[in-house]
C-alpha cells in the first residue's frame, strides 16, 4: 500500500495542513513524512503550470495519487447532474481536462461531489442521469489509460451513492463494469453508511482503487473511535496495492497533523510488515 496526503494548488481546503500558497511546503512535508504521493486538488486549468507541478513532484520523488476535483462544485456550480445543460457541458469539459492532466501526471481522477446532490425522491432518475454523464467520460478515460474513482459519499452531502455497496452496484450494473472506473472508499463516509468495513472491502475486491483516511469525527486517525490501522491491515492483506490518502480535517490541530502523519504511517507500516 502507498500513502498520500491532500495538497491544494489553487484554493485552500480544510483537508490540507498547508494553504494553496504554501503548496510546495506541502510537498516537502509529504516527502519528509515518508509518503509516496500527493493527492492534488485542482479546481481548473486557467493559469495552472502543470509542467512545473510535475517537475516539483519529480524533484521529490513523489507521484500524484489522484486529482481531487470537487472544489469547482462550490466555486463554479459545476456538476455532472441536476444543473443546466450549459453547466453540464462545462463539467464534461472540465473532466476531460482532468483526464488529460491525469494522463500527463500518471494519476487517477476522482468523481466525488461533482456527481451532483440528487434527492431521495428522484433517486432513479438521478442515477440514470449520472450514468449518461459518466459513460462518455469513461470512454475518454479508457482511451487515455486513466482510472476514474467514483467516491461513496455520505447522505448529508449527496443523495447519490452513499455506501460502498450502492457505489459498487452502480459501477457494475449501470456503467457495465468498465476497467477504467474504480471505487474511492472514504473511511469517514463508510463509518456512517456501510454495514461493516470488512464486508465492504470484500465486496469491492479489485474495484477498490483508492482509500481516504480520517477518523469517525473526521479528525486525524487516532482522535476518533475507528481502528483505522486494523482496517488498513485488512485491506493490505486482501492484496491492495493502491493509495491510502489522508483527507482529514486539521484536527486536533494543524501542528498535530503535520507532526503525526509521518510517525503514524511508519507505525502502520511496521504492523503490516511485522
Ligand atoms: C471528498 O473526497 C469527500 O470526501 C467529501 O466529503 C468532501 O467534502
Ligand atoms: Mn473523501
Amino acid at each position: 500500500m502507498k500513502f498520500s496526503a491532500t495538497v491544494t494548488l489553487q484554493y485552500d481546503t480544510p483537508f490540507s495542513p498547508f494553504s494553496a500558497a504554501e503548496y510546495v511546503q506541502g510537498l516537502d512535508w509529504i516527502k519528509a513524512s515518508g509518503l509516496e504521493g500527493a493527492e492534488l486538488c485542482i479546481s481548473h486549468y486557467n493559469g495552472l503550470d502543470l509542467g512545473l507541478v510535475k517537475a516539483q513532484l519529480e524533484e521529490r520523488g513523489l507521484s500524484c495519487s489522484t486529482i481531487s476535483t470537487g472544489q469547482a462544485r462550490g466555486l463554479e456550480g459545476l456538476s455532472l447532474t441536476g444543473v443546466s445543460q450549459d453547466l453540464q457541458e462545462k463539467t464534461q469539459q472540465r473532466f476531460r481536462q482532468h483526464i488529460d492532466a491525469a494522463a500527463y501526471l500518471g494519476s487517477k481522477v476522482t468523481i466525488g461531489l461533482m456527481r451532483g446532490g440528487g434527492s431521495v425522491s428522484t433517486a432513479q432518475e438521478d442515477l440514470k442521469a449520472l450514468r449518461e454523464a459518466m459513460l462518455p467520460l469513461a470512454d475518454y478515460a479508457s482511451q487515455k489509460g486513466v482510472t476514474l474513482l467514483l467516491e461513496a459519499i455520505n447522505r448529508y452531502e449527496t443523495a447519490m451513492l452513499n455506501s460502498a455497496e450502492a457505489t459498487l452496484d452502480f459501477v457494475v450494473h449501470s456503467l457495465g463494469n468498465p476497467d477504467c472506473v474504480g471505487i474511492l472508499w472514504d473511511v469517514f463516509h463508510a463509518n456512517i453508511e456501510d454495514i461493516e468495513f470488512r464486508r465492504s472491502i470484500d465486496a469491492m475486491g479489485k474495484k477498490l482503487q483508492h482509500v481516504h483516511l480520517a477518523d469517525s469525527n473526521r479528525k486525524f486517525p487516532g482522535y476518533g473511535h475507528l481502528d483505522i490501522a486494523g482496517v488498513l491491515k485488512y485491506i493490505e492483506d486482501s492484496g491492495y496495492g493502491e493509495y491510502a490518502s489522508f483527507e482529514c480535517l486539521n484536527l486536533p490541530s494543524v501542528k498535530a497533523v503535520r507532526e503525526e502523519t509521518g510517525p503514524w504511517v511508519a507505525s502502520v507500516r511496521a504492523v503490516s510488515e511485522g
